[in-house]
Formats: structure tokens, C-alpha cells, sequence
């Protein structure tokens, strides 16, 4: 077995041992402050500590591990992804560039290279936003963007993101601290599997990724007027679900009419006060609106707000539109991509580039570093999905990739922003 497919099983090893930490014995749920999330944290610790990496936790619970170079001016180069996952969740979505970047380090560490930069891995701690419907709080962390009043957002049980970091005993008062200042940046690499169908019916193993998709989240409450389910006719409803229901399938409609340049989700519904034999008065949903196109975002944000006022003017149903959090379109660094497309090339593999759908914390790096991302190719593309698989002779590749592209950037070590 080449030593590419060796290190491909121990990295697999730690995805599955990972994978077996979650608050639910029946799927993978590890989210943020939970006590998988500590253990899960925890674990990775050990592994980065266990490497040889100078490792911290830091106030987010973002776990660090530094690889430093003889030169103590020298910029950082961020590895990176994140442990926290979505509800019923693969695993290998965030996890897999985690442990990914940890057998780089490992190698490196063993080969004795001389890094002429500091090389930092960290695994992020909320790059999904589950818990308080805001994304990438360890990596805004990081790069000096966290705003603190997301520290008041209060999850479905009433508790603030204060109180857990609080209760995970970290100081939100030193998250400036945990930033990395914005000129000891060299760059920021992410391996991530791709989440969508293209490598799988390329039949490629790998991508560069060339820029992320804008998205918008919001969370919409629509109030009608609860009532008797057996006693109110039909036409003297204003039932607050029908009517959601009703924006939704126009919803659905107006984003299959932007065929590729635009997606549309509503994730989450809740109807409240629910009981079987009562007209629902009032439901409250999210809002998933998504493109890489900016101005496509913004005149579809505009055009689904006139159709949610539509739909609930002809129903006579009153609605609240809440933005909760938005991130526009990114680019990915060419100069980094002009290496890693000569890394896979030298690797023996076809290049090929694609846009991220899917949102990754390289999104909020970007702001203040050159990030580059390489895609994986995972089954049926299937993602957020316990059915999310990647094969080993896939990550084999995505590691020899890597391997070449640190020796680039090792040779390089010029490029910056
Ligand atoms: O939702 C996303 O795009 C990512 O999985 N956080
Ligand atoms: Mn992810
Ligand atoms: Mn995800």
C-alpha cells in the first residue's frame, strides 16, 4: 500500500473516531457548547498535542495548533476547517480538512522540514451556525472580525452565546486577543469535500475552487389568527401555515425559474403553539437564499420579499422579515490556485475549477488573507446527510495534492494579498 493510501486510513481512523462523538446515539449532532462539541474539541486537542503542535483552545473554543518556523517575524499560513456540524450530519464535513491538515503537519514534522513560515491548524468552532443561526463565529473570531453583539443571540432554549462561553469557561472579553493581525497573514488553505455532484460525475477526484457563493439567511414569522379547527370555515381562515406554505412553493418556483444561479431553502418551520385541532396562528421559518452571483443575491432578496408580501396580503396574514446574517460572493487567491492547480498537475491529476455552493469559513478568512480550497470529491455529491461518503483513494489524492502544494508554497513562500 503506498504511503499515500497509509496515511489516507489513519486519517479516515480519527474521521470515524470523531464521527462516534455526538449528543445523539442515533446520527452525528455536535454543536456548539454541547458536551459533544467539548469532548469532540477535547479529542483534537489531544491529537494536535500528540502531534508536537503548540496547541491552545482559544475563547471560541477554536482548537490551534502551531508549527512554528526558526524565523519569529515569519507570516502564518492557516490550515484549516471546522468540527461543529449540522443536525443528522456526515462525517466528514469539516472534519475531514481538520484531520486532513493534521497529517500534513504530522509529515512535515517527521520529514524535519525547515518552514521558512509559521503554519497554524485550527479547527473552527462554529463555522455551521446551528445553534444561534449565525455562521462562522470561530473564524471571524481568527481574523479579528467577531462582532460582539452576535454574544446576545439567544438559542431556542432562551440561552446567549454569552452564557455558554461562559459556561465552557472562556473569556469573550479576550476574543480580540485570539485574532491573528491581519499582516502576519502568509495565507489560508481549506480541504473540503465538494457537497454537490460534479467530481462524482466527472468522475475527478479533486477541484480548485475558485470563489464561494453569496448567501443570505433570515428567519420570516408570519402571523394569521389561531381558531377552532372544527368549527371556522374554510373561507374565514387566515391560517398563518397555508399561508407559508404558499410563499415556500412560490419561493421554490421563482428559484427553478434562475435555473443554476440561484438556490432557495427554507430549512426550518415551527408552528406555534401546535395542536391538531387548532388553525395555526402563527409559524416561524428560516430562509436560506443563495448565489454566486451578487447581483442575482440582491435582486432575488428583493423580489422573494414582494412575493412574501404578496401571498400574505391576499391571506390577510402579517409578516416579519428578519436578515439574520449575509455574506456576499468571495474569490478565491489566484496566485494560490496558480499552485495548487500546479500541485494536482504534478500530482498526476486533471485540474479543474468550480464555485462553492456551500458556504466555508474560508469566507470569512478572505477578508483579510489570500485563501485557496481544494475540493474532494464525496458520493452522489450527497451532504448534511449521514449518507455523505468520501472513498480512501480520494483523500489519497487530495493528501498527495496537498503534500506538493506545501512544497510549492515552501519554495514560493512569496505571494502575499
Ligand atoms: O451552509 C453551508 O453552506 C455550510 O455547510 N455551512
Ligand atoms: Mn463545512
Ligand atoms: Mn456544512
Amino acid at each position: 500500500m503506498n504511503n499515500y493510501l497509509q496515511r489516507a486510513e489513519k486519517i479516515m481512523q480519527r474521521i470515524n473516531t470523531l464521527a462516534l462523538i455526538s449528543d445523539d446515539d442515533n446520527c452525528i449532532n455536535r454543536i456548539f457548547g454541547t458536551n459533544a462539541f467539548i469532548k469532540g474539541r477535547d479529542t483534537i486537542f489531544e491529537w494536535m498535542n500528540d502531534a508536537g503542535l503548540q496547541t491552545t483552545i482559544d475563547n471560541i473554543s477554536n482548537v490551534r495548533g502551531k508549527l512554528l518556523s526558526d524565523n519569529a517575524n515569519a507570516k502564518t499560513l492557516v490550515i484549516a476547517s471546522h468540527y461543529d456540524t449540522v443536525i443528522n450530519a456526515g462525517k466528514f464535513d469539516g472534519p475531514l480538512g481538520v484531520l486532513m491538515g493534521l497529517d500534513l503537519l504530522e509529515q512535515i514534522i517527521q520529514a524535519k522540514i525547515k518552514l521558512p513560515f509559521h503554519i497554524e491548524l485550527i479547527a473552527f468552532s462554529d463555522e455551521e451556525g446551528v445553534r444561534f443561526h449565525t455562521t462562522y463565529l470561530g473564524s471571524k473570531v481568527v481574523a479579528g472580525l467577531f462582532d460582539k453583539n452576535v454574544l446576545n443571540k439567544k438559542d431556542e432554549n432562551g440561552i446567549t452565546l454569552q452564557d455558554v462561553i461562559q459556561k465552557l469557561n472562556r473569556r469573550t472579553n479576550q476574543l480580540d486577543k485570539d485574532a491573528i493581525a491581519k499582516n502576519n497573514w502568509l495565507g489560508y488553505f481549506e480541504i473540503h469535500i465538494e457537497q454537490g455532484p460534479v467530481l462524482y460525475e466527472k468522475n475527478i477526484p479533486i477541484a480548485v475552487v475558485n470563489g464561494i457563493a453569496g448567501q443570505q439567511r433570515l428567519e420570516i414569522v408570519f402571523k394569521g389568527m389561531a381558531g377552532h379547527a372544527g368549527t371556522v370555515p374554510m373561507n374565514m381562515r387566515s391560517d398563518a401555515l397555508c399561508a407559508a406554505s404558499e410563499f415556500i412553493l412560490e419561493l421554490e418556483q421563482f428559484a427553478l425559474e434562475h435555473k443554476k444561479n440561484l438556490v432557495a431553502t427554507v430549512g426550518k418551520l415551527n408552528i406555534i403553539n401546535a395542536a391538531s385541532n387548532v388553525i395555526p396562528g402563527e409559524v416561524v421559518f428560516s430562509l436560506d437564499i443563495r448565489s454566486a452571483d451578487e447581483n442575482v443575491l440582491s435582486a432575488a432578496y428583493k423580489q422573494i420579499e414582494i412575493i412574501c408580501c404578496d401571498v400574505c396580503k391576499k391571506r390577510k396574514i402579517k409578516f416579519e422579515w428578519n436578515l439574520i446574517q449575509e455574506s456576499k460572493p468571495i474569490l478565491c487567491s489566484k496566485e494560490m490556485n496558480k499552485l495548487l492547480s500546479s500541485s494536482i498537475k504534478k500530482s498526476g491529476y486533471e485540474v479543474i475549477e468550480l464555485v462553492s455552493g456551500a458556504g466555508h469559513d474560508a469566507v470569512a478568512i478572505s477578508e483579510v488573507s489570500p485563501v485557496a480550497m481544494l475540493f474532494v470529491r464525496c458520493f452522489k455529491g450527497i451532504s448534511h446527510n449521514p449518507l455523505e461518503n468520501v472513498e480512501l483513494n480520494d483523500l489519497a489524492a487530495a493528501i498527495k495534492v496537498s503534500d506538493n502544494f506545501i512544497q510549492e508554497l515552501i519554495t514560493q513562500n512569496k505571494f502575499i494579498i
